[in-house]
């Protein structure tokens, strides 16, 4: 069967003169057959010039040809999620999990970095420095360093789609978007665990996600009307090379049984 990957991304140019820049609107992928093609497209289209951000004047869509052979089909991380209170309450269970797996993978090897020491603070700072990125941040937990070649923009995971998801939606659902792109994450080459926190104001859920916990749901981590949120992923350079998982990321084609 014939598959092709639509990627369609949209912006808006702010400011005058000399600081004229194109500002990022919204973006989305698929992996469709193709007789879908045509409807998804229309869609993607559709979310766009509809986005809370604002009127896009730049629309990018891409449609590429995918060899069968080329896919990777991936059962979808088993989910749970954790009901909380607060916001605060929200961050610190999913400190509480990622630190759960970080030493797991730590003990297992002779050199600890100091990591652990003070997990919280250390991924509070590290979730601050994601805040402005497009991407997200490849954090080594063997050697305490970021990874991304762009550390503006971080690193990208695409490629990825649910299979069989004939369904044409102009408008983001997070759950089913997030789902599979974890799911892509965590099985990516020296990859430890995935932390994310939407950067869309009024979605507070967030999630952390690893093969071992599987995608766990945390239904409050930030206030309403808070646009900070990024990704940070968790990897081991014992396990893998950065260029290996960020190849995979990057071009690795995936659909994920949901
Ligand atoms: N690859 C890497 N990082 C990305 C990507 C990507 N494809 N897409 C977004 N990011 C980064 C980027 O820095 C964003 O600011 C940040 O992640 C958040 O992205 O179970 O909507 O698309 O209900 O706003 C979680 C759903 C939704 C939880 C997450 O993220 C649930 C979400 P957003
Ligand atoms: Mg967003």
């Amino acid at each position: 069967m014939d598959y092709y990957s639509l990627k369609m991304r949209a912006s808006q140019q702010i400011g005058e003169g000399k600081c004229k820049k194109e500002q990022h609107i919204s973006g989305a992928e698929r992996i469709v057959t193709r007789d879908a093609v045509e409807e998804v497209c229309k869609a993607m289209v559709h979310r766009a010039m509809t986005h809370s951000k604002g009127d896009p004047d730049f629309i990018n869509v891409k449609i590429e040809k995918v060899p069968e052979e080329d896919i990777q089909i991936l059962k979808a991380l088993p989910v749970t999620r954790v009901d909380v209170e607060t916001a605060e309450e929200g961050l610190e269970k999913a400190f509480g999990l990622l630190r759960d797996d970080t030493s797991a993978v730590m003990a297992s090897e002779a050199k600890p970095s100091g990591l652990l020491d003070d997990f919280a603070t250390k991924i509070s700072e590290l979730l601050r420095e994601t805040f402005p990125m497009r991407g997200a941040m490849l954090y080594d937990i063997a050697t305490g360093t970021r990874l991304e070649p762009d550390k503006e923009r971080g690193v990208r995971a695409t490629y990825m789609d649910a299979l069989h998801s004939s369904e044409v939606d102009g408008k983001k659902n997070h759950f089913n978007e997030a789902i599979v792109l974890a799911t892509k994450v965590a099985n990516a080459p020296g990859m430890v665990a995935e932390f994310c926190i939407s950067d869309d104001p009024n979605y507070v859920t967030g999630y952390v996600a690893s093969k071992r916990l599987g995608y766990v749901r945390i239904m409050k981590m930030k206030e309403m009307n808070d646009e900070n949120g990024g990704r940070i992923f968790l990897f081991d350079s014992r396990k893998a090379s950065a260029e290996e998982c960020i190849q995979y990321l990057q071009q690795q084609k995936v659909l994920v049984e949901v």
